[in-house]
């Protein structure tokens, strides 16, 4: 699905009404910002947004002034967190972190379909040993996609899967590893236990790596993909984010607040339930579209 048809009825429509000429300016703003909130943007976010476009306008602004203004504002929220997923080439790991039901299997093995698509050999890991269905759900994606799966049995330990994937990894020379991770509904201790001993066993292995840790958030639950978020924010080695059902929701407002509140970089969105439903994420397209740009 298209970024562009996905935010059509949140943004587009009512931004061409609101900056139509004549308007006065505070009345401009309340509704810009009431729109904002509406999308899902958060409030601190939103008042930041409104003051600088407040305070870069002097009169009544036209309608080209407050799309620019608006559309600078909206880049400026990931301001310093761009960067390229994954070095061209290479061996990499990519570990995937969240809570339950979030994405990350489907998310796995979406990545591996996307680098397989561009040569590069890969490696899956489900370290995912909690859930019944858990290794088989990777599995059924492995067989389907012609890609090795590394499991272990249901209540195995996650790192010695994680360990011998590792092993797999290197002696068969893979180039990237992704890693699956339980995220099963547990103690914000015991979860963040379980992944610090999972980065430890790779780094002992492979001291530079994982070279890539990502949040994988569920997009279309809105404001509480920023408390899944905040889970992880004590879990220092995350460096990247992909946001998960992003067709779910048509209000994009979240992926502002994520990338707002959390400071790291929005790599991929999940736009569907296929190994192609995967997408590069490029802020300014994402902007541009959220703009009618
Ligand atoms: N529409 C849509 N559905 C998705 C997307 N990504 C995942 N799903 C669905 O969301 C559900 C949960 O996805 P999983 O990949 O199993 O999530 P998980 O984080 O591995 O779940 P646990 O292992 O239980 O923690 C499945 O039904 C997926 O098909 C997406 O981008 N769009
Ligand atoms: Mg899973």
């Amino acid at each position: 699905m298209a970024l562009r048809e996905l935010f059509k009825k949140t943004f587009q429509t009512r931004l061409a009404e609101l900056f139509s000429a004549g308007r006065d300016k505070e009345e401009t703003l309340g509704e810009l910002e009431e729109m904002l909130i509406l999308a899902d943007i958060s409030l601190p976010v939103v008042a930041g947004i409104i003051a600088n476009i407040r305070k870069k306008t002097r009169g009544n602004a036209g309608k080209e002034e407050y799309n620019e203004l608006l559309c600078q504002e909206l880049l400026a929220v990931f301001a310093g967190t761009r960067r390229s997923p994954l070095a061209p080439s290479g061996k990499s790991i990519i570990l995937l972190v969240g809570i339950n039901g979030s994405g990350k299997t489907t998310t796995a093995a979406k990545l591996a379909r996307h680098y397989q698509n561009r040569g590069r050999s890969v490696l899956l890991a489900a370290a995912d040993t909690f859930r019944a269905a858990g290794s088989t759900q990777l599995s059924l994606w492995g067989e389907k996609l012609g890609i090795p799966v590394v499991s272990g049995e249901r209540g195995a330990d996650p790192g010695s899967v994680v360990f011998n994937s590792l092993q797999s990894w290197q002696n068969k020379n893979f180039d990237l590893l992704v890693i699956d991770t339980a995220g099963r509904m547990q103690s914000k201790d015991n979860l963040m236990k379980e992944l610090e001993k999972i980065v430890k066993i790779i780094r002992k292995f492979a001291p530079d790596q994982p070279a890539e840790t990502w949040l994988v958030l569920d997009a279309s639950t809105g404001q509480n993909a920023l408390v899944q978020a905040e889970k992880f924010r004590e879990f220092s080695a995350i460096n990247g984010m992909v946001l998960a059902k992003l067709d779910g929701t048509a209000k994009g407002g979240t992926i502002i607040s994520i990338a707002a509140q959390m400071k790291l970089p929005v790599l991929f969105t999940g736009v569907g339930e296929t190994e192609n439903d995967l997408c590069e994420f490029s802020e300014r397209e994402f902007v541009e579209s959220l703009l009618g740009q």
